[in-house]
């Protein structure tokens, strides 16, 4: 994962164009929904926002809520809390969470609205603008507040390519808009942790370098999850595989990824362990708390 081939294929034309359309479009809306991928807050967040949407309020979306810990999801709540960031954990897909939502979204705007009444524009919708990194459930999440598949969403990052209203029946107006990433991705465990949770294309990294990263970093933060899902020797057992090639391998053959020969299909088991991962398979995994020390 090198930074200039990460420059080119993580940051195309579209991704700078929406990012410019953003400001843009700003001046249509009243707030701002950041949907970042609960199991990766630090990582989702794009630094580039914060001067792009300064003046609009916002509310940090944590989607995806159902794959990531639940402990972890609720210290990020409990973070956000005592820094004065408003924020709600939600699950796009089953529509949970979204009357909080909702609700605070009213909240934030009842000036808004109170002064539009007084213009005699009775009922007039909050309008929300829907920012977030590729694949974080925007679209879902608009689906779901109107209740009915306006959108397109699929789990591949790049789905949405253009800027879309949509009405909830409710009082929201919502702007869908193409998933952005940002041209530096920060640091290698950043760009892990947004190739391992999709926002960023597989096909555009070396699959079976990020499912390795990716064992041994969920392996460090999930270490019973993880040998129980592979069958693997837990560390400090006497059967303890110690090189982590070694492991990856054994891991592999556990899972039947073996080619004529004996030798390991370590592509099919990277693209295994991926979907293992994005499945739950090997539990509901956070890969970022609030308290992990700043690299
Ligand atoms: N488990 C789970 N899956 C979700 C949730 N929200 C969205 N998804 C899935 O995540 C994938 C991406 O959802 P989209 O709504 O297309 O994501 P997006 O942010 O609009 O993506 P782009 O348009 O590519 O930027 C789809 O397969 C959704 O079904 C959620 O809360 N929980
Ligand atoms: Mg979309």
């Amino acid at each position: 994962m090198s930074d200039n081939r990460s420059n080119i294929n993580w940051f195309p034309g579209h991704m700078r164009k929406a990012l410019n359309e953003v400001s843009d479009k700003l001046k249509f809306v009243d707030i701002v929904y950041e949907t970042v991928d609960a199991r990766i807050p630090i990582s989702s967040r794009n630094p580039e926002l914060d001067s792009l949407v300064s003046g609009k309020p916002r509310i940090v979306v944590l989607n995806k809520a159902d794959l990531a810990d639940e402990k972890v999801t609720a210290a990020w709540l409990e973070y956000y809390k005592n820094n004065g960031i408003r924020a709600v954990a939600i699950d796009a897909s089953h529509k949970k969470g979204l009357d909080k939502l909702k609700s605070l979204s009213l909240e934030l705007c009842k000036d808004i609205l109170q002064k539009a009444e007084a213009k005699g524009r009775i009922g007039r919708p909050v309008r929300a603008m829907v920012v977030g990194v590729p694949n974080s459930g925007k679209s879902t999440l608009i689906n779901s507040l109107c209740n009915r598949k306006i959108a397109v969403t699929g789990d591949m990052p790049g789905v949405t390519r253009d800027f879309k209203w949509a009405r909830t029946d409710g009082q929201l107006e919502l702007m869908d808009m193409p998933g952005v990433l940002w041209p530096r991705l920060g640091t290698p465990r950043n760009q892990l942790v947004l190739t391992l949770t999709g926002a960023v294309k597989t096909e555009v990294v070396d699959v079976v370098e990020v499912a390795f990263s990716g064992m041994k970093l969920i392996e460090k933060l999930y270490p019973e999850e993880f040998y129980a899902r592979y069958r693997l020797a837990p560390e400090g057992s006497e059967e303890y595989i110690e090189d982590d090639y070694e492991r990856f391998e054994e891991a592999a053959r556990k899972m039947g990824c073996i080619l004529s020969g004996g030798r390991i299909n370590d592509e099919r088991f990277a693209k295994l362990f991926l979907d293992d991962f994005r499945s739950i398979r090997i539990g509901r995994i956070s890969l970022e708390t609030p308290d992990q020390p700043k690299e």
